[in-house]
């Protein structure tokens, strides 16, 4: 069996040898002059080529994403869709390129239901116009549109320009490996790598020129916008379920219910039930834990309308926190919605995970940051939290930190260590207030414990958290 790499590189060399990839001096169609071109519709003519490119796209789908449908960029990429969509028995969806002078067409062939998530499929993206023109074409139509797949990134700026537009793009091999690997087998020289190259320093820039009212919000930053405008720029289902029902019950209050006994938890989440969005749970300490608490509580979440998030800060690798979230007598991921895991080992945690929660709506937050004296994570550890997440967006729902880790609106940011009257605790806990917490240090959801549980009604007392939680946050959008 071949590598991913091993087959990228005998198809490129393949596409050299019909002309799919040239060089010399070409005008895009932007205008710009390029001293290498693709021309990828070729393939059509060498059917193994042709699938050998289908399947390489196909592989290089976003793992954890569920596609109602695939739809090829017109006409390139249309049958390369063909081909993954009878091979993987997914329904198809073409897009009409004429419809403006025919007027009365669908814009959209094939049938779909609202809400449909569908995959687009490309050949080559300079700017990414193309790909935006089909994502607004499937979005007018009902139809979402999260993610793209590219055989070639040209990298002149067009995955940052359709991350803006909410388009996730994948590609199955960018420029320079192309250029390596034609390179390597003596097809190019030096000379011609420079000219690409000294090209590439020059047009980096490309933007991609919207149509007036195509429904496209570009995001304004996470700090500024309502959780209602974020709900739309992700299509983690349960980050959506999280946003919206923090604006409607207009509550970003998490309460975590550190207590003894199920019971207490259980009486605890009731009483605060109302003002809170999402409870948090730590059930290792519970002395009781039984089947039963599972059930009662996510009831109560059907009840008052919150999440649960089991703390249970998964630091393992992958295999054993996998264990660890789905067997065993907690059985967490039976129950809770969200669980915390440390970075720390790497992205096989998260894809470990995710791939446990067997399509079930599941999510994980990062811990970026924590609240504790001493805490070893370092600004480049952090850092590093955040690209994880970005790379896995489909399962890592947010982070819980200290400060603003993320403009990235998709992101959510939970931060504990919040309370209205202590400062810190005997073992290293430190408190800010809900006001600084949200306005100055960028978190969406406040996560307070004894602030509450210790209250002499914690009923009241969650009330008041939240209050004041949800009217710093109305202030920080403006
Ligand atoms: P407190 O009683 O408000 O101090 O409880 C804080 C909760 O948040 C508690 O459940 C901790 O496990 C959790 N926590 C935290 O305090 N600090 C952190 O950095 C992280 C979690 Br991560």
């Amino acid at each position: 069996m071949m590598s991913f790499e091993e087959r990228v590189e005998d198809v490129v060399l393949r596409l050299f040898a019909v002309e799919g990839v040239k060089f010399g001096q070409f005008t895009l169609k932007s205008g710009l002059l390029s001293p290498i071109y693709f021309d990828l519709r070729v393939v059509v003519s060498y059917p193994e080529l042709m699938e050998s490119v289908a399947d390489l796209l196909w592989e290089r789908r976003p793992e954890g994403v569920q596609f109602a449908s695939v739809c090829g960029v017109p006409y390139t990429a249309l049958p390369m869709a063909t081909i993954i969509a009878t091979k993987q028995k997914l329904p198809m969806l073409i897009r009409r390129k004429e419809e403006k002078s025919y007027g009365t067409k669908r814009l959209i062939e094939g049938h779909f239901k609202p809400g449909d998530n569908c995959f687009i499929i490309e050949d080559v993206i300079v700017s990414g116009s193309s790909v935006y023109e089909t994502a607004v074409s499937l979005r007018s139509c009902g139809l979402e549109v999260t993610d793209a797949v590219v055989f070639v990134d040209r990298q002149q700026g067009a995955t940052a320009n359709l991350r803006k537009l909410g388009v996730a793009i994948r590609s199955v091999c960018d420029m320079q490996q192309m250029l390596a690997i034609l390179l390597r087998h003596g097809k190019i020289d030096d000379k011609q790598v420079g000219a690409v190259n000294a090209f590439l320093k020059d047009s980096q820039e490309t933007i991609i020129r919207r149509e007036p009212n195509d429904g496209v919000a570009e995001s304004a930053g996470r700090l500024r916008m309502s959780f209602g405008a974020r709900a739309a720029t992700t299509s983690q289902a349960l980050v959506r379920r999280l946003l919206r029902l923090m604006e409607e019950k207009r509550t970003n209050l998490c309460v975590a219910a550190d207590l003894g006994t199920s019971q207490a938890a259980l009486q605890l989440a009731d009483q605060v039930g109302p003002h809170i969005c999402m409870l948090k749970t730590h059930v290792d300490i519970m002395t009781d834990f039984s089947e039963a608490f599972p059930r009662q509580l996510r009831e109560l979440a059907l009840k008052h309308n919150f999440l649960i998030c089991e703390d249970r800060k998964f630091a393992d690798i992958g295999s054993m926190s996998a264990a660890q979230f789905a067997d065993g007598p907690f059985a967490i991921c039976d129950w809770a919605d969200l669980v915390t895991m440390h970075p720390l080992p790497g992205e096989g945690l998260l894809t470990a995970l995710s791939a446990r929660a067997e399509g079930r709506q599941r999510g994980a937050l990062l811990v970026a940051q924590m609240s504790s004296r001493g805490c070893l994570a370092t600004a480049q550890y952090t850092a590093a939290a955040v690209k994880m997440a970005e790379a896995h967006p489909y399962f890592a729902c947010g982070f819980v930190a200290q400060s603003s880790v993320t403009s990235d609106p998709r992101f959510l940011v939970l931060t504990p260590g919040v309370s209205v009257s202590a400062a810190a605790d005997a073992h290293g806990q430190q408190y800010s207030s809900p006001e600084r917490a949200v306005g100055e240090c960028g978190a969406d959801v406040v996560i307070v414990g004894r602030g509450v549980t210790r209250a002499e009604s914690p009923a009241e007392a969650a009330g008041e958290y939240a209050r004041r939680a949800y009217a710093a946050y109305l202030q920080r959008i403006g």
